[in-house]
């Protein structure tokens, strides 16, 4: 969506709706890229067993999956059970232009019923769970901007009929300043028809989601907030297992597994119980492989809560009072973007838990593009945002941002000196103590000697990763100073890293290879000597030099000779 910080899919989880093979390669080691889902069997894990769907997701080629004919059992309306819609041929042209307005397929969701039926895709051990009788009541607070009438309405009707009546106190709609007809008067009237109270707050004036959200907060009766996006559908049992957390600790911050509604069929695709969420050194929020660690932590028990360092933002319980008391959100943040990162550092540095609960699923409309207007521009609100959590949260772990993103530095962040204070009152602990205890296994690394880009001394060309995958090579170019693919890290564990890959080589002549960071030294040991100012590969003892005339792009790995072509600047800032 926003350049390139668009909110992934939880792809992850995709390969495991056949377990077929094809998922193999998913993983790039932990991290869970833009992974298409490759599927052609008619059924899935859930078993929904009555077959007649044909799908063919093809991979590598980015939103452009084809999708067969869904032959519907007799008498099946389009979408029922979470199946894919079909659109015949002769409504591609309408299906394109409608798809435009949303940024999904609005003719396919507007064939499917606001009540459409969905799959139970809970874990067996989680539909034998038993909860505590008496649960706190909750209120959904659900804000949008010009979102399409069939999937906010879904999105109600679904909570509406998979909630149990007792818990849901009210939905509260908080309309942000959307310029829909349908979304005035219609939806006022059409909400008085509903059998729970479904309110209708509007912001006037284009305030963003984050104040959107507290607009809605304010009004909540129940006594516990349940926030969801306006283009979601909660699934049997999605309730219960929230508030139940809530219950045992009013401190945890509880996430469902939020599952796919695919933007182009809506059919519902389930998501992996083994993700949970991290983030990059651009302050994007993604899905990450479960560590070894939490899945020990939770004796391999898939149904039991996890434990996740950040969450996706959009979908979540929390205590009405605890939201409070840590400081709800921060108003100075617009439109969209940061608040997810910024509400999990916060819980978890100042003494709460933020979890997702395996046995609460909800769907939600992932789509590749923002389908709004930004006002001020894309960029300038984003990088406002994430600079906001970086000052207040990340001590001094946020020049990993402003290096990565150095045009962050030139946007205002504003005053955070409130968001500050309330990090002192609460006694908020440091964002070491997140990293070594909450997520030891970020690729931000503990200690540092070096943040910056690595030039070489006779071409003055810089290490470069060219964008490139993990097991691709590293490259070089002209330095840029722009940050990003030219920001590495040199590391007291010997890494030379970005993000989360590093430098690694297995042989005494290279290549020197980019791969997802390990932290057990071996082929990523380097050491850099200040004085000499070459890098040496510990386990080889190569040197690294600039690229051959021939390959010029290409660094290599050759027998050390201490001339200019193997020196190295990683000067400014050093800290040994
Ligand atoms: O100006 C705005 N006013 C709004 O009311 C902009 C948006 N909104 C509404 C919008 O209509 C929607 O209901 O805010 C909600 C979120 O916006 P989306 O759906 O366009 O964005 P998204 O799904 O990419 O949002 C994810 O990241 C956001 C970062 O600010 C929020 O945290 C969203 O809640 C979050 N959504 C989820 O976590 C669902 C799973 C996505 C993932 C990963
Ligand atoms: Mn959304």
């Amino acid at each position: 969506c926003l350049g390139g910080s668009c909110n992934q899919k939880n792809p992850e989880a995709l390969a495991q709706i056949d377990g077929s093979k094809d998922y193999d390669n998913a993983f790039d080691d932990n991290k869970i890229d833009e992974i298409q889902p490759q599927r052609n069997s008619p059924s899935n894990s859930h078993g929904s067993g009555t077959g007649g769907i044909s799908i063919t997701y093809r991979s590598h080629e980015l939103k452009k999956w084809r999708i067969a004919p869904v032959v519907l059992p007799a008498g099946e309306l389009p979408g029922e059970r979470g199946r894919a819609v079909n659109i015949p041929p002769e409504q591609d042209e309408l299906m394109k232009e409608k798809f435009k307005l949303n940024q999904f397929n609005l003719l396919a969701s507007d064939k499917i019923s606001l009540n459409r039926s969905l799959r139970d895709v809970r874990l067996d051990g989680c539909k034998s769970k038993v909860y505590p009788r008496l649960l706190p009541t909750t209120s959904i607070v659900i804000v949008f901007h010009n979102e399409a009438w069939s999937t906010l309405l879904r999105t109600v009707w679904s909570v509406i009929n998979r909630s149990p009546k007792a818990l849901l106190q009210e939905i509260i709609l908080v309309d942000d300043a959307s310029e829909r007809d349908y979304l005035g008067k219609k939806l006022e009237d059409y909400v008085k028809t509903l059998p729970v109270p479904v309110y209708v707050l509007r912001t006037n004036k284009r305030s963003g989601l984050i104040r959107a959200r507290l607009l809605g907060a304010e009004k909540v009766t129940g006594q516990v907030i349940t926030f969801l996006d306006a283009h979601c559908e909660c699934t049997e049992g999605w309730l219960e297992p929230l508030l139940a957390r809530i219950v045992q600790n009013r401190k945890t911050v509880v996430c469902p597994i939020i599952d796919v509604i695919s933007d182009e069929s809506f059919e519902y695709i389930t998501a992996s119980d083994m993700t949970w969420g991290g983030f990059n050194w651009k302050l994007n929020f993604r899905w990450y492989r479960v560590s070894e660690r939490e899945m020990n932590r939770r004796k391999g028990d898939r149904t039991a809560p996890l434990r996740t360092p950040t969450m996706a933002g959009g979908l979540f319980s929390i205590d009405k009072d605890y939201f409070y008391e840590i400081g709800s959100y921060d108003e100075g943040m617009d439109i969209w973007g940061g608040e997810n990162l910024e509400m999990s550092f916060r819980v978890w540095q100042c003494g709460g838990i933020l979890e997702i609960n395996a046995c609460s699923h909800v769907g939600h409309v992932f789509r590749d593009k923002s389908p709004y207007t930004f006002p001020g521009g894309v960029s300038k609100i984003v990088l406002h945002n994430a600079a906001r959590v970086a000052e207040v949260w990340m001590d001094h772990w946020k020049d990993f941002y402003y290096s990565m993103v150095p045009g962050a530095r030139n946007v205002a962040v504003g005053d955070v000196s409130k968001r500050k204070e309330l990090r002192e009152k609460l006694q908020c602990k440091s964002f070491r103590w997140y990293l070594e205890n909450v997520y030891p296994e970020s690729q931000m690394p503990l200690d540092y000697y070096y943040l910056g880009d690595i030039r070489n001394m006779e071409t003055k060309n810089c290490l470069d990763t060219m964008g490139r995958k993990s097991s691709e090579n590293l490259g070089m170019t002209y330095c840029h100073n722009m940050g990003g693919n030219q920001v590495f890290a040199y590391t007291k564990r010997q890494q030379i890293m970005n993000d989360d890959n590093c430098l690694d080589a297995n042989g005494k002549q290279g290549p020197v290879k980019l791969v997802r960071c390990h932290g057990m030294g071996g082929n990523q040991a380097w050491v850099y000597d200040e004085v000499d100012k070459t890098i040496k590969h510990v386990n080889t003892g190569s040197c690294l030099q600039k690229p051959d005339s021939k390959d010029v792009n290409l660094p290599l790995l050759r027998p050390c000779n201490y001339g200019e072509g193997q020196q190295w600047i990683m000067e400014s800032d050093f800290k040994w």
